[in-house]
């Protein structure tokens, strides 16, 4: 079993170390570990070339996160992987739970595995207004795709052989967001599944969800719902 750690990096200079040393340290599964940068305009680079860990590093910024994922499943279908966990590069995920998002995985149960910090309500829970976006979006998500999501938004997330190949050989559109990306998943077919897991807060660096984005987001996240329902309709 081939499985492949991918972290997203963009400007995370003073967290990327601490989230590459903690996969290295504390990771609870065997698998190669790659950092994509989305073209980090700090020292990034620097810290990744000191740290000698595997990473490429786009030609430029593809605008957000998402672009990150893409790259990710063409990469991980490329090399052969049966396995891609994705991780923040802000030191949010904890590496020792890396096994709980793969068991699923292993045990045939779902192709795809979110990790979720409002299963147990343990752990960082973010500020109030972001658990209210994010658990309205979870219930309608639910209410569409008829399978209980928790955290929509998490970035914790492990996907199997079938959904690396959907994503990098059939689905040849741009993902916007998140709730695009899981409808499509859920119109392609593939089963996913929460999973309780610790968040930290995020010591440095700054959110992809700043006040401008937290504004846009509720927007964006309901056109690429009613767009991907839409383009599902034959
Ligand atoms: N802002 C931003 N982040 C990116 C981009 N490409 C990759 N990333 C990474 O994607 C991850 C996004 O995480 P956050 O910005 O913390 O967003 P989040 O975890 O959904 O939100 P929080 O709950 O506030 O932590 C980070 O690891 C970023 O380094 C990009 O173009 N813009
Ligand atoms: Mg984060």
């Amino acid at each position: 079993m081939k499985i492949l750690t991918v972290i997203s990096n963009y400007n995370e200079s003073e967290s990327i170390a601490k989230t590459v040393l903690d996969v290295i340290e504390n990771g609870s599964i065997e698998a190669d570990l790659l950092v994509i940068d989305n073209c980090s305009t700090d020292s990034s680079i620097e810290q990744l070339k000191r740290l000698k860990v595997d990473y490429l590093k786009h030609p430029v910024n593809t605008g957000g996160s998402a672009g990150v994922i893409k790259t990710a499943f063409a990469y991980a279908h490329y090399h052969g992987y049966d396995i891609y966990c994705h991780m923040d590069g802000d030191n949010q995920h904890m590496a020792s739970e890396l096994d709980k998002i793969v068991q699923p995985i292993l045990d045939n149960e779902v192709d795809v595995v979110t990790g979720s910090r409002f299963i147990t309500k343990e752990g960082f829970q973010s500020s109030f207004t972001r658990r209210m976006g994010i658990r309205s979006f979870s219930k309608m998500m639910s209410w569409v795709t008829k399978r209980p999501y928790t955290d929509i938004t998490s970035g914790f997330r492990a996907y199997n052989r079938k959904a690396i190949e959907f994503f990098a050989l059939r689905f040849k559109q741009e993902i916007d967001t998140i709730v695009q990306l899981e409808l499509v998943m859920h119109y392609a077919g593939l089963k996913g599944k929460d999973v309780p897991v610790l968040m930290r807060p995020r010591e440095t660096g700054k959110s992809e969800i700043n006040f401008t984005n937290a504004l846009k987001f509720p927007f964006y996240n309901i056109i690429s719902l009613i767009g991907t329902v839409i383009q599902n309709i034959r």
